[in-house]
């Protein structure tokens, strides 16, 4: 693990190097494997050269008739954009059942994830959920338990929702030191999606909740049984019972067809494949070690519960999967904002490792617990960055150093890191991860 933090002046000046390897698989990952395939499968042949397909002449895909209706009944992104892809790093866990798979943040725009897009975790895979066999029970401390269908639960009233979704894992491999080389690795635990649903308090007024019940347990129907405790307060304010994403049926990689969403929350509390809720008084113990998200603190204690995303930001572009790589001159710098308390207030964004900062602009609807997008032109004289971002929610609360976060958090944890991320920008426009205190 490098171990590379140091001060805004040692780095700019350093020579570190990037990891030529590392990006070589971000950039070129996809592309050697379905490119062609895909490109065949639409009909778009390669241009011959790219010269002859360039004004003023007359491109080949001008000159013919394309593909027609229902060529892809389920459309797909265009085969140039193959790379654009979900990645693991298989260093991280024994298998891929129970493992991760990381959002490619770096090529995205606006603020809402696409749902192929969106990262995975799962403790046991994906279970095939037959949405006709599949039930949710309410039981525990309330007046009728029911045993829902999902036509049932569609009678209830909807509404829908954009919210992010974040593993609070986010970014736990930077704790000792910078170590991923790339956006979709160091923060690529992250989506946001549109979910429509059924409010979870309107479930529990139909089944008539016990005065003294403070706490739900939520459980999935994967081979784990992943499951968790809920407070009573975030299940009567605005947690929901999803059954849809982005204006479909929610994917099998996120619940389908049915998961709790706890809007700014752990993504761990929103349990997928959504088959038991029960009411209860107190928090149930959590029952698998892999499935303990507690925070270990420098005095060797820890928190029990950390339920709420703090306030935390990007620069997806440039980053190591996006360099300056057209020479000096106007760029547009953007990244994500987001927290789990409200909503983006604003961003700054530093060129010179936070010694100094400047005003971002807020590009994207602004809306508590989701993505917010933001950006800010560079005019690039070639000379080395070191670019951040700092973002500040509306209770005020401003994103921290590494510093700051390591006087309170020392550097045992996993989770729950939102420290402001460094790129260093090199003269050659390639760009590294790199720390600074
Ligand atoms: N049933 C079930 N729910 C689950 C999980 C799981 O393994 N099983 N993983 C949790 C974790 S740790 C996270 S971060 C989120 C991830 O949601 P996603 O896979 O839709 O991105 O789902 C949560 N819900
Ligand atoms: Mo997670």
């Amino acid at each position: 693990m490098k171990d590379n933090k140091q001060k805004p002046r040692e780095l700019l000046n350093s020579k570190a190097t990037v990891t030529p390897m590392a990006r070589r698989q971000v950039l070129l990952g996809g592309l050697g494997l379905m490119g062609g395939a895909a490109a065949g499968a639409l009909g778009l042949t390669p241009a011959l050269s790219a010269a002859s397909n360039l004004p003023p002449n007359i491109p080949e895909w001008t000159r013919v008739l394309g593909p027609g209706v229902l060529t892809n009944p389920y459309g797909q992104p265009s085969p140039f954009e193959a790379n654009v892809q979900r990645r693991t790093v298989d260093w991280l866990t024994p298998d891929r059942i129970a493992s991760i798979s990381f959002t490619p943040l770096a090529d995205l725009k606006g603020i809402i994830t696409p749902s192929g897009l969106v990262f995975e975790r799962y403790h046991a895979g994906i279970p095939a959920v037959d949405p006709h066999q599949h039930r949710l029970m309410i039981h525990g401390m309330v007046d009728r338990p029911i045993s829902l269908t999902m036509s049932d639960l569609m009678r209830f009233p909807s509404t829908s929702r954009i919210a992010f979704l974040e593993c609070p894992a986010n970014g736990g491999m930077e704790w000792r030191g910078a170590q991923m080389d790339g956006v979709q690795f160091t923060h690529g635990m992250l989506a946001c999606c549109e979910w429509t649903g059924v409010l979870l308090s309107t479930l529990l007024a139909e089944v008539g909740v016990n005065k003294k019940a403070s706490w739900i347990l939520a459980e999935g129907a994967d081979g784990a049984h992943m499951s968790r405790s809920i407070p009573m307060s975030k299940a009567m304010d605005d947690a929901l019972i999803v059954y849809a994403q982005n204006g479909e049926a929610l994917r099998p990689e996120q619940g389908y067809p049915v998961r709790l969403i706890n809007p700014g929350w752990e993504g761990n509390t929103c349990v997928k494949w959504l088959r038991r809720l029960e009411v209860g008084d107190q928090p149930w113990y959590q029952r698998e070690e892999t499935s303990k998200y507690t925070d270990l603190m420098p005095d060797g204690k820890s928190r029990e519960f950390t339920f709420v995303q703090e306030c935390n930001s990007v620069i997806t572009s440039p980053s190591p999967e996006k360099p300056l790589n057209q020479g000096k001159g106007k760029y547009w710098v953007e990244g994500l904002a987001w927290s789990g308390r409200g909503k983006i207030k604003h961003v700054d964004v530093s060129y010179d490792g936070g010694v100094s900062f400047r005003e971002a602009k807020i590009t994207s609807i602004v809306l508590p617990s989701a993505l917010t997008r933001f950006g800010i032109e560079l005019d690039w004289d070639g000379s080395p960055l070191l670019l951040q971002s700092r973002a500040v929610d509306e209770t005020g609360y401003v994103q921290p150093t590494y510093q700051q976060l390591r006087d309170v958090r020392g550097t045992n944890s996993i989770y729950h890191k939102n420290a402001i991320h460094t790129w260093k920008v090199f003269a050659t426009g390639e760009v590294a991860n790199v720390q600074l205190s």
